[in-house]
């Protein structure tokens, strides 16, 4: 049997120290799954609130998803983590240190006979031109080299507070960013993808768009949704523990 498992949006350490603890639980368990039957594991961005990752520094704290990350690897287990908007900033450490593939952009791969597109869902609103040129801003690599000149204490601080006002920001507003999510999904397929899955948005979705699926993930702030692909049959599912 194939199985390959899906999630994104955790967004570790956005809330209080109670409720990320017991999201911690929750996703170390839901890891354990993944250890037991899964073959490949794709993380499809937003797997932390924020993450700044310095040449020798990283954030303090999440050290048990990490380590966990680490064994799947080790186990043989593929992870591929596409970075969202809340965690592109990274480096090496999670290819190098703890044997994961990373990912920069959207990608697509091959699974049991599926063609897949993965995307974190950022900047695919209609009419979100703000947010698309603070996107090549942020990624700009000039500005990129600068903030790393910055303490970590004071990069990290600045990437906590700019990342909840990022998310106060995109919660206030819904001007059809699913709308245009769902256009680029339909759009995608159309062109022979069987299946395109995103994030993002947190609100879980499985739509069929012809011969394809569209999926949105959902989260694991309110939901704790993702999806499994069993022999390539694709399902949204709900973590209960
Ligand atoms: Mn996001």
């Amino acid at each position: 049997m194939s199985k390959v498992y899906f999630i994104s949006d955790v967004h570790l350490g956005l809330e209080s120290k109670e409720k990320e603890k017991a999201k911690e639980e929750r996703l170390l368990a839901f890891l354990d799954q993944v250890m037991e039957d899964g073959q490949q594991l794709f993380i499809v961005g937003d797997l932390f609130d924020a993450w700044i990752e310095y040449r020798t520094v990283i954030p303090k704290g999440h050290h048990r998803v990490l380590a966990k990350l680490e064994d799947l690897c080790l186990r043989g287990i593929t992870i591929h983590y596409l970075a969202g908007n809340h965690d592109f900033w990274m480096r090496d450490y999670f290819r190098d240190e703890l044997g994961m593939k990373t990912y920069a952009d959207a990608f697509d791969i091959q699974v049991d006979g599926k063609k897949i597109l993965l995307h974190h869902g950022d900047g695919l609103a209609t009419n979100d031109t703000g947010y698309k040129m603070l996107k090549k801003v942020l990624r700009n690599r000039l500005s990129i080299w600068l903030y790393s000149w910055l303490h970590p204490d004071i990069g990290i601080a600045l990437a906590r507070s700019s990342s909840k006002k990022s998310r106060d920001y995109t919660s206030t507003k819904d001007y059809g960013e699913g709308d245009g999510m769902l256009h680029f999904a339909s759009q995608k397929i159309d062109e022979g993808y069987d299946i395109v899955i995103m994030g993002h948005r947190h609100e879980p979705a499985c739509r069929e768009i012809g011969r394809g699926v569209y999926i949105n993930l959902g989260d694991w702030i309110s939901h704790n949704t993702y999806a499994e692909m069993v022999n390539g049959v694709i399902a949204m599912k709900t973590w209960k523990i």
